[in-house]
């Protein structure tokens, strides 16, 4: 039988036009100042930090409100160790002869090759998994059923989002890491078979002389398409 929905009063916070616009112009401020890092301090960061991060976007919109993801959060060093070597064995593989030339060349710009060692380096790793479907028992029969789930890549994509912004207002730096195939990931994390590598996110503090590609956004023209008349505001 399926649930029936239930409504309360949303809890919605009105604003004055000038706080509004402030936040806004703030928060925007605020996340052109994110850079994807790869150089990392070995400095220990907060764990509540990480802890809140991973809430923030356990908030995150989902297909059907099934929040169809996990997040591990990886500190131990011998299991980053393992991780290391996997994605260093890959990401080999990858340069050398899996990426075509045209890929090469995107990837010219940003001076990265298959050497990984901040996977090592950072105090933490969160590695975050898309479950395709959903398990759930069947208390009457004690068996397994599959549950579909709807928009699992957009719904974690979203969740990614919240991340990401939530560890970079927290002072962190991150580095949305996919090295291809990741599917070493879920064996050496022990993840059950309705889980897939989403992104692996290495987190710390950047290090003291960290640099970073001198690349641009897109502007906002070039981005944003506006059908109506936005010139009275
Ligand atoms: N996974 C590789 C290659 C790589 C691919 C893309 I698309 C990037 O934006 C950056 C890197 C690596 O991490 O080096």
């Amino acid at each position: 039988m399926a649930e029936v929905a239930r409504f309360i009063p949303l809890n919605f916070e009105r604003m004055t036009v000038e706080t509004q616009l402030n936040r806004s112009r703030a928060f925007l401020e605020h996340m052109r100042r994110r850079r994807t890092v790869r150089h990392f301090s070995t400095e220990p960061v907060p764990f509540e930090l990480i802890q809140n991060a991973i809430a923030t976007a356990g908030t995150a919109p989902s297909g059907a409100n099934q929040q169809p993801w996990a997040f591990v959060v990886v500190s131990d060093p011998e299991v980053k160790r393992r991780i290391r070597i996997a994605a260093e064995a890959e990401e080999k593989e990858s340069y050398q002869r899996r990426m075509s030339d045209e890929w090469l060349e995107a990837l010219a710009p940003l001076g990265t090759d298959w050497h990984k060692p901040h996977l090592e380096e950072v105090p933490y790793l969160i590695v975050v998994f898309r479950q395709s479907y959903g398990l759930k028992t069947n208390p009457a029969t004690g068996e397994q059923v599959r549950i579909k789930h709807y928009y699992s890549e957009e719904s974690v994509g979203i969740a990614v989002g919240f991340l990401l912004a939530s560890l970079h207002h927290a002072g962190l730096a991150t580095l949305t890491h996919t090295p291809s195939p990741m599917g070493f990931l879920r064996e050496i994390l022990g993840r059950p078979e309705n889980e897939r590598p989403f992104v692996l996110i290495p987190v710390g503090y950047p290090a003291a002389d960290a640099q970073v590609p001198d690349i641009q956004k897109k502007s906002l023209d070039e981005i944003m398409i506006i059908i109506g008349d936005e010139s009275h505001m």
